[in-house]
This record gives structure tokens, C-alpha cells and sequence, in this order.
């Protein structure tokens, strides 16, 4: 105490007294430096605030005054956030995934961040990737073209892969992308994966926990915008960085077989019906070019969507291309949204689809197989994966596909905003010749032709236009190709699912478009979604039955349960057959009716005129009075015999229609030949009996003008006798007037 005080004397107090006050003013000074870092920071708070306001208004502006359809929020004309920017080519992959279209900017990017050994590539800040014209004319203009299906032309049953006969514009020659590739080798901070691989057989290429690590690695490190629930789409992609870029067939390219080979491309060909031998060599994960249009990658979806079970059926698929498949599956879907994938083993014979298989996809967990004890048929093997499927989605895949990058969420996103809404990915082409992925055109859509055929069509410019659509809007699609969709999984058991009265292959895809869409849903294709399909010419599998009488039957169900009145359109294009009940045995369609009843289903004429009016059906091939040029008078019908009148056209009794069944009709009464087709009469109308059938106006008939009986030994028409007036059947003369008939009206020839 003394000791303190002494210090307290003299220039001690002068000391004591600074050393007090410097304490205090430092007290000061934390206290003023605190309350202006709370400050600062709510002030930062509320910069955010209104930045996102203002975000989430503009977004809600385009929306409204694009009048989107589409649920997928866009960005383009909104104001990208200053730390978002760098994220719209953030990945380096990128850089191949433009093909032909990367900007001067964005080369000298690569170039700087080349040297600096950086990985990132910074966008260019307000227009990031929207350079198509600068390296336009770099890209190799080629169209493949095969028998092009045009909105005018019928396609046959065997085109129901109808997408073979599609334009295609490849994406960039095979030279491009292997400079891309090459650059992005040197530009790579931390190598690929090491993998190994060898083709087609047992090699376990790599581990689906460092796929799902990957992944969710670049899921959490993406630049990702998380704002009001709504986040980027993920361009998650293990092959960005593929192990092995010289492979063949690598980034989607073209490969080339030696012509010492060719022999062996034959001889494995029947495997697949495609160049299975090209297959087996290319890598079973390899990469891909990005066929989306640019502004997908922009676009914003939910942070909740839906999980996803992805089924593939299969029979006797190729190892290697089965494989692809499920790669492609695991590579570039987000894990948080695959719950699954099932692979349906339909009772195959290959060795290699049994055990070795099992065996291979034992190292990933997600990865379910399920074998059916018999032949079952796609549709019905469709059905058992989905019965033991536990993700809120369903997603059905052809076993031969490739899913690109970003494919899943926009779909999923569908299905999020409405769980009635179907939507299919754009199917891009993987050639069946070698094996390239092609990009195919835009604004298409499915449809159908009489008598059900599947086929694609092009969006009129006018459509495209009153509808204000850009590329990567989704478009209404009446008839999807059948093979690859996502739907929510109550909603399909709402909808009946497939009648799984459907055999083996064919018309299970009408079954269920016409269902959703007349049902109260709808189908769209999703442009940002791209998964390519090997198209083959032939089904590489046995039918159980014949194939042509099993696609028939399955179409006729379907005729007859969804069609109304439009099933004469079937029937009458070239179907006539199927009617008669000793040919062919629909089966008992008492359940699909009661479905169609029980779920309030609207008609076929309303779901032609709302979701296929550019679809021309009239019902009637003609109608109106029968004129005979011989007689210059009109047939009449009164009380069940025919005779000739003066032509009027207010005389209900000289009213007949022609229909597409060739029935010459007054109500349910049809003109017939008596028996041994010499005179006629008149009798219930028989949509079975061939006897009631007359051709006329037939396009290919030397007698367009007769009424020629179509089921006669010789050709036989129907007369006017030009004394007695009266009707009779005689051999058919080109030039008798007596034998020339015109009705009021055409509708159809
Ligand atoms: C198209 C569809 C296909 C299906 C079919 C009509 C696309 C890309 N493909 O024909 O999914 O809708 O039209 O029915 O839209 N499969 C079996 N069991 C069988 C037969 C086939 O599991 O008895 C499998 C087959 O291995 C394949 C899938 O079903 O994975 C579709 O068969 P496809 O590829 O022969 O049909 P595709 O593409 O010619
Ligand atoms: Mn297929």
C-alpha cells in the first residue's frame, strides 16, 4: 500500500493520471467503432432487401407481360446481380458446351485465365453467352436429312421413331471439339478422375459415392443464386472433366470404324440395329456437347422440386449403351432429386444381363433391378418399375438414351408447378451409324396421323410468333414420342396409368396422351431438357406374337376406348381389317371405358379442337345429295327402298353421307348389294361386314366417279337403270354416265 502510494507523489500522480485517461478514451473508442458496425451491417441488410424486392418484381414484370406459360422463371431481361454474373459460365466446361459459339470476349477469358492456370472463366458481364453470329460461319453447316417428316406427310407405322427423319444439325465438327477439349485439359487446375476403362465388359469405372460427392460438391460450390426459393439450374456434370478425352466417340463426336472393321460392324449390328461394335469402344461415360439453348442455363427453378425415380425397361439391350444410360443418369442428375434408378430386366435371354450386370451396378446404391419372371412388353414392364417406384416423380427412359446436362430439374420443375402437367425432354439424336450426338432442330412437337401414327412436326413461324416463343420456351405437344417423361407418380395411378391390357411395343404412347390430355392434363416438350436416343430401324427384340398385329391390336384398344366417333378415321385408314372380330381380339375393354367415365374425360372432338386444331378431321369423306349423271336425278331413301327423285336439296330422304368406313349412309341404314350383287338393299349399317364397303374418289382408282363394291371378284359398280330408274349392280364401265355419282359436298378424298 505504501509502495502504491509512493508512486501516487510527485511525476507518479502526472503518470497515473495519462495511463487513466488513455484507458478511458480507448473504452471510447471500441464503443463508437461497434455501434457503426451494426450500423454498417444493417445497412448492407437492407441494400439486400431491396435488391431482391426489386429482383423478384421485374422477374414477376417479364412473366406477366410475356404472358409465360412456362413456369421456369426467366432472367434474360432481368438484372442479373453483380455475384451472379461470373456464375453464368462459371464451369469451365462450358467452354466446350458452346460448340461453335464462343465469343471473342470470352476467348481472350480463356486465353488469360489459361496462363494464370485459373479454372474459372468469368462471362462477359451483360451479355454472357449470346455470340452465335461472330463464329457462325466456323461451324460446319450440315444438315443431315433423312426422309424428312413433314406436317403434310403421313408417316408409316415403322417411322413411329419418326425423330430418325428429323432434321439434325450436328453441333460442331468433330475437329472443334477436340480443340475445346484441348484447351480444357491445359486449362484444368486439378486433373480429371483418374478412371480406368475398358470397353463393353466388367470394368467398374467408378464409384457412385465420388459421382454423388462430385456432385454434390459442385452443387454446393456452384454460384448458385438461392433467392426466394428459386435457384439456377444445376449444370452439374461429372464428365465436364472427362477421363479420358482422346476416347472415341468422346464429347459426343462422330466415330470412325477402319475399314479393316467393317465386317465386325455387320456382324454385331442385329444386336442393337445399330453400330453396336462403335458402342462397346466408346467410353460408357463420356461427354457430351450441351444441346440446350443458351438461355437454359440462366433459367431459374425451385429449391424444393420433387425427387425423381428413373426407370428403364429393357430387353436384350446392349451392355455398353445400357450402361451410357444409367451413366448418364448418375453424372449429370442432382443427387438430391434422384431417389433411384430401376433398371426392368423384361425377361432377358443375354448372359451378360444377369449376373454381370448385377454385379456392375452393385456399386451403386441407388441403382435397383428388378427381373420379371416372363415377357412382359415394355408397357407392362413400365408398370411393375413404377409399382415398387418411391420417388414423388416418375421418369421412364429408353435403355439407350444419354441425358445431358441439366436435364432433370426443368422437367421436374413441370411437374413441381403443376402436377398435372407431363413434360418430355427434347430428343436429340445419338446416330445409330456413329454414334454421334446431334442436336436436333427446334420448335418441334409430336403428333399423329391417321391411323395413329407417331410423328414429329415443326412449329408454323406464325404460331411461333402470335405465341411470342423463344427457343427455350416449352411447347404443348399433343402425342409424346412415348419413351421418355416425367410425371408425377400419384397422378398416374390417378390416371389409370398404361391399360395394361397394351402388348409388348406400340400405342401405349397415344393411350397415355390422349388420357392426360383429355383428362384434365396436359404434355410439354422442355427445351432446356435434352436427353439423346438412338433411333434404330428395326426393334432389335422378338415380339412374342407377330409385331405387326401386336402394334394393331394395342392401337385398336386405344381406338376404341379414347376415339368416339373418330375411331372410323382409324378404322378407315387402312384398318378396316381390325373390325372383323375373327381377326383380331381387342380384349375386354370394360375397365378402360370405366376409367375414362369415372375420371369425367372430355371427348376426342374436344381434345382435337384444343390441343390438335391444325389437325384437319372432318368426319364424313362426303355428304349431301347423290346425284347420277346419267339420270341427272338424285337417289332418295323411303321406307327402306331407294329410287330416283329430282334433285332437292331440302329433301332429308335424298340426304346420304359417305363415311370414312366406305358406307354410303342415311342414319344407321347402309346401301348393300343383295345377294349374288345383283340388285341392292338397304340394311343396318355393319361396321365389321365388307359387303357394305364402296370405293369412291379413291386416289389411285381408274373409276373415280363410280361407286365400285370393294369386296367383289370382279369389279362391280352400282348402276342407274336409265328405262325403269331404278338401282342394280353391273360390271363396271369407265365411261357409262349411269355409273358416275356426285355427292353435294367433299370433305376428304
Ligand atoms: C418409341 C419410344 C418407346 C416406346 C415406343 C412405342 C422413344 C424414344 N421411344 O419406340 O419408349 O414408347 O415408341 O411403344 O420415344 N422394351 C422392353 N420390353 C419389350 C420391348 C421393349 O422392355 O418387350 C424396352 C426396350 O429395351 C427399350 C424400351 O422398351 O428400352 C423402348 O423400346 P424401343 O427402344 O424398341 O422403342 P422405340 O424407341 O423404337
Ligand atoms: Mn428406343
Amino acid at each position: 500500500m505504501m509502495t502504491f502510494r509512493r508512486y501516487l507523489r510527485g511525476s507518479g500522480r502526472v503518470l497515473a493520471f495519462v495511463f487513466v485517461a488513455s484507458v478511458i478514451w480507448l473504452l471510447l473508442d471500441i464503443a463508437v467503432l461497434r455501434l457503426s458496425f451494426s450500423e454498417f451491417n444493417l445497412q448492407l441488410l437492407k441494400e439486400r432487401v431491396i435488391r431482391e424486392k426489386e429482383l423478384l418484381k421485374q422477374q414477376a414484370k417479364i412473366t406477366q407481360n410475356r404472358d409465360f406459360r412456362s413456369p421456369v422463371l426467366r432472367m434474360d431481361s432481368a438484372v442479373i446481380p453483380e455475384e451472379d454474373k461470373g456464375a453464368v459460365s462459371s464451369d469451365i466446361t462450358r467452354i466446350y458446351r458452346q460448340g461453335g459459339r464462343r465469343h471473342k470476349e470470352q476467348n481472350s477469358n480463356l486465353q488469360e485465365n489459361h496462363s494464370n492456370k485459373t479454372v474459372s472463366l468469368v462471362a462477359p458481364a451483360k451479355k454472357p453467352v449470346d455470340l452465335l453470329e461472330n463464329d457462325a460461319p466456323l461451324l460446319e453447316n450440315i444438315t443431315v436429312k433423312n426422309n424428312s417428316i413433314a406436317e403434310s406427310s403421313i408417316v408409316t407405322q415403322d417411322t413411329v421413331d419418326g425423330r430418325k427423319d428429323a432434321e439434325i444439325k450436328p453441333m460442331k465438327t468433330a475437329q472443334h471439339v477436340k480443340d475445346e477439349s484441348k484447351q480444357h485439359q491445359d486449362t484444368k487446375e486439378e486433373p480429371p478422375v483418374k478412371r480406368t476403362h475398358t470397353p463393353g465388359t466388367k470394368t467398374l469405372v467408378f464409384k457412385e459415392e465420388n459421382h454423388t460427392k462430385m456432385l454434390s460438391q459442385s452443387y454446393q460450390n456452384s454460384t448458385v443464386s438461392r433467392k426466394a426459393g428459386v435457384h439456377k439450374v444445376l449444370s452439374l456434370d461429372v464428365t465436364g472433366a472427362p477421363r479420358d478425352p482422346t476416347a472415341i466417340g468422346q464429347f459426343g463426336q462422330a466415330a470412325v470404324v477402319p475399314s479393316d472393321n467393317e465386317a465386325e460392324v455387320k456382324k454385331r449390328w442385329d444386336e442393337g440395329y445399330f453400330n453396336v461394335y462403335l458402342s462397346d469402344q466408346i467410353p460408357v461415360d463420356r461427354a457430351i456437347p450441351d444441346t440446350r439453348p443458351d438461355i437454359c442455363a440462366r433459367h431459374l427453378v425451385h429449391d424444393d422440386l420433387p425427387s425423381t425415380s428413373v426407370i428403364f425397361c429393357f430387353v436384350d439391350e446392349v451392355w455398353s449403351t445400357l450402361l451410357r444410360s444409367v451413366h448418364s443418369v448418375l453424372n449429370r442428375s442432382p443427387p438430391h432429386l434422384l431417389k433411384e434408378i430401376i433398371l426392368v430386366d423384361d425377361f432377358s435371354t443375354k448372359d451378360y444381363l444377369k449376373d454381370q450386370l448385377d454385379k456392375y451396378m452393385s456399386q451403386f446404391p441407388k441403382v435397383r433391378i428388378i427381373r420379371l419372371k416372363e415377357r412382359q412388353g415394355l408397357i407392362r414392364a413400365r408398370l411393375a418399375g413404377a409399382a415398387v417406384a418411391k420417388g414423388e416423380v416418375l421418369t421412364f427412359l429408353d435403355s439407350h438414351v444419354e441425358c445431358n446436362v441439366g436435364w432433370l430439374e426443368p422437367l421436374l420443375e413441370q411437374v413441381y408447378l403443376d402436377r398435372r402437367k407431363v413434360s418430355c425432354p427434347v430428343i436429340d439424336v445419338i446416330s445409330d451409324q456413329d454414334m454421334s450426338y446431334k442436336m436436333v432442330d427446334n420448335f418441334q412437337r409430336g403428333i399423329f396421323k391417321w391411323p395413329l401414327v407417331f410423328g414429329w412436326s415443326t412449329l408454323s413461324s406464325k404460331y411461333i410468333k402470335k405465341n411470342n416463343m423463344t427457343e427455350a420456351d416449352p411447347i404443348r405437344c399433343p402425342v409424346m414420342a412415348g419413351g421418355l417423361f416425367s410425371i408425377d407418380r400419384q397422378y398416374f395411378y390417378e390416371l389409370g396409368a398404361y391399360d395394361p391390357g397394351l402388348d409388348v411395343w406400340g400405342g401405349e404412347n397415344m393411350e397415355i396422351s390422349f388420357k392426360i390430355w383429355m383428362c384434365g392434363g396436359e404434355i410439354k416438350i422442355i427445351p432446356c431438357s435434352r436427353v439423346g436416343h438412338i433411333f434404330r430401324g428395326q426393334n432389335p427384340y422378338k415380339f412374342p406374337k407377330d409385331r405387326q398385329k401386336t402394334v394393331e391390336r394395342n392401337l385398336a384398344r386405344v381406338a376404341e376406348v379414347w376415339l368416339d366417333e373418330y375411331k372410323e378415321l382409324f378404322y378407315g385408314h387402312g384398318y378396316h381389317h381390325l373390325l372383323d372380330k375373327s381377326v383380331i381380339d381387342v380384349g375386354n375393354l370394360t375397365e378402360q371405358i370405366e376409367l375414362r367415365n369415372r375420371l369425367k374425360c372430355k371427348s376426342f372432338k374436344w381434345y382435337l379442337d384444343n390441343v390438335y386444331p391444325e389437325m384437319v378431321t372432318p368426319l364424313l369423306k362426303a355428304k349431301g345429295l347423290v346425284y347420277n349423271r346419267g339420270l341427272r336425278k338424285c337417289l332418295s331413301l323411303k321406307k327402306d327402298s331407294l329410287s330416283f327423285e329430282m334433285c332437292d336439296l331440302l329433301n332429308q330422304s335424298q340426304q346420304f353421307n359417305y363415311t370414312w368406313l366406305k358406307h354410303i349412309r342415311q342414319q344407321d341404314l347402309c346401301v348393300a348389294p343383295q345377294v349374288k350383287y345383283h340388285s341392292l338393299v338397304i340394311e343396318s349399317c355393319d361396321r365389321a361386314n365388307p359387303g357394305q364397303r364402296w370405293l369412291h374418289k379413291s386416289s389411285n382408282s381408274e373409276l373415280p366417279d363410280h361407286f365400285v363394291l370393294e369386296f367383289s371378284p370382279n369389279h362391280v359398280c352400282l348402276e342407274a337403270v336409265h328405262r325403269s330408274e331404278k338401282l342394280r349392280l353391273a360390271p363396271c364401265v369407265a365411261k357409262s354416265a349411269y355409273q358416275k355419282w356426285k355427292f353435294t359436298d367433299y370433305f376428304s378424298q
